[in-house]
């Protein structure tokens, strides 16, 4: 049985990565709801509806977990999920307690979408560390539209992101953390753009962890030795997760 992932587009593809090397053995399938991207400004109710219609899909697929690869997907809908299906699922969330709890300057930097940063999960956690810490946030609107049009490395991206950032570093952080499954791709960008003693973090490794430790709990890990494959599914134009993927993946065009 494969693991299920979705995403409302090719960034949680960043966690596919991390889960596939963790869990070579696994069968995957995963689902880019690109048609639908952004979903950071869509409200909750229709968030909620995507989630279930990509969750329904991957479960009429045989999916035995499912990895909500998407910030935005796992703060509005997953305690629904986990009520309402009856599988385990593996939600996302900003790495921030591993950054506020390394900072020398008590000052982090945030970028994530808007319907992560204006959450309920998301208050509750960055509350647990609002005494000692400064929690810069930024909104990364338009970030995930160029990732989406395949203008990652553009100087629309460059421009847009040195505006974010100017903020973060005139208030000194020395952690930014990435609370969207697109912005890893940005990583090669942002070094450039950053001072050296700003670190950036994201949560892919520890998602991928966590779903190797739900499957060992369950029963539910592969024990067979042999290398497992990925179907990759997209509602829109397959070339740019071709491109993300370094074109060594097959991409389908797929309605859903
Ligand atoms: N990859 C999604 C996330 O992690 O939040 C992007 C959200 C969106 O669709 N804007």
């Amino acid at each position: 049985q494969p693991i299920g992932i979705f995403d409302s587009g090719v960034g949680g593809t960043s966690i596919w990565k991390e889960v596939q090397q963790l869990l070579p053995n696994e069968d995957m399938i995963y689902l880019a709801d690109s048609k639908n991207a952004p979903y950071g400004p869509k409200g909750k109710a229709a968030i909620l509806d995507l989630s279930i219609k990509n969750t329904d899909y991957l479960i009429n697929q045989g999916c035995k977990l499912i990895v909500v690869a998407c910030n935005t997907a796992t703060t509005n809908a997953i305690d629904y999920l986990r009520l309402n299906y009856n599988l385990p699922f593996i939600g996302i969330e900003p790495a921030i307690k591993p950054a506020a709890l390394h900072s020398k300057t008590h000052t982090i930097g945030i970028l994530a979408t808007k319907g992560t940063l204006s959450s309920k999960l998301f208050h509750k956690t960055s509350l647990l560390f609002a005494s000692t810490t400064n929690i810069i946030e930024q909104h990364g609107n338009g970030i995930v539209e160029l990732i989406e049009s395949g203008k990652l490395y553009s100087d629309e991206m460059k421009a847009l992101l040195s505006i974010y950032l100017k903020p973060m570093v005139e208030a000194d952080i020395d952690y930014l953390v990435l609370g969207c499954t697109h912005y890893p791709y940005l990583i090669p960008i942002l070094i450039e753009l950053l001072p050296a003693q700003i670190k950036i973090i994201d949560s892919g490794e520890a998602v991928a962890k966590q779903t190797k430790h739900v499957l060992v709990e369950n029963n539910l890990l592969n024990t067979q030795h042999r290398f497992g494959q990925t179907e990759f599914f997209t509602n829109t134009n397959p070339e740019v997760m071709k491109a993300l993927l370094g074109h060594s993946q097959r991409v389908s065009h797929l309605d859903f």
